[in-house]
């Protein structure tokens, strides 16, 4: 099983669904990546679109590649936005996040009128939880919030990169939570937001409207 060409396919067939003219969300990781390769390739070849890309690696792949780019604020809207996840369960109901860009990419999701989710077989699960659940927190507020985590029983780890701590493009911290013994996720979105200093949460419920995940040589496509 190649997972890296899972992805491809699923990229290649998310951005059938891209039309000239179209304002494009860009996602963030190595899934996204094929996508905004593939946009970069029909740009070349004519394809007249505009992208808003969801982190800083994004903005830099894009820009390298020729995809005419503007921001969320200066667009008035999101004709589709494309971007991987780091599970997703029979609900459509999603962890990301991994890559440390959850909240514009989260900001960018609500602000599309349609979003493609593309993924490997892999990313598949019969119940979210396998995957650590990034929050992002102010530092401000980072220490406290892990201790009101840690008395949640969610076991918050903070994130660090080169022995540093993870920064996202915001400037904020990343705790990750174990969320295995949760049953109600839902319940937890909304526990999670209500503590002062919780940035964003990578649960993106009831916000993928569509799946297409690469098997083998071919794609499914979920609605
Ligand atoms: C991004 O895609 C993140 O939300 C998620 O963590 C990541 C998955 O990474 P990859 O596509 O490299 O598996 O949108």
């Amino acid at each position: 099983m190649n997972l890296d060409n899972e992805k491809r396919l699923a990229a290649i067939e998310a951005v059938k669904y891209v039309k000239s003219g179209m304002t494009v969300g860009l996602g963030t990781g190595s899934t996204a990546a094929h996508m905004v390769k593939e946009l970069g390739r029909l740009v070349k070849n004519g394809l007249e679109i505009v992208g808003v890309p969801s982190s800083e690696n994004t903005k830099k792949l894009a820009m390298e590649l020729g995809i005419p780019l503007t921001t969320l604020e200066k667009t008035s809207a999101i004709d589709l936005y494309i971007d991987g996840a780091d599970e997703f369960d029979p609900y459509m109901q999603l962890i990301k996040g991994g890559g440390g860009a959850l909240l514009r990419e989260k900001i960018l999701t609500y602000n599309s009128d349609l979003v493609i989710i593309i993924a490997d077989s892999q990313k598949e699960v019969k119940r979210l939880g396998d995957f650590k659940l990034p929050v992002e927190t102010i530092p401000f507020a980072t220490k406290k919030i892990e201790q009101s985590l840690q008395k949640m029983g969610l076991q918050p780890k903070l994130r660090v990169k080169d022995s540093e701590n993870f920064v996202t493009d915001e400037g904020n911290f990343i705790l990750d939570l174990n969320i295995e013994h949760i049953s109600n996720i839902q319940l937890l979105e909304t526990k999670l937001k209500q503590i002062p200093g919780v940035v964003e949460t990578g649960l993106f419920l009831d916000m993928a409207d569509i799946i297409i995940i690469g098997q083998g040589e071919t794609t499914i496509t979920l609605k």
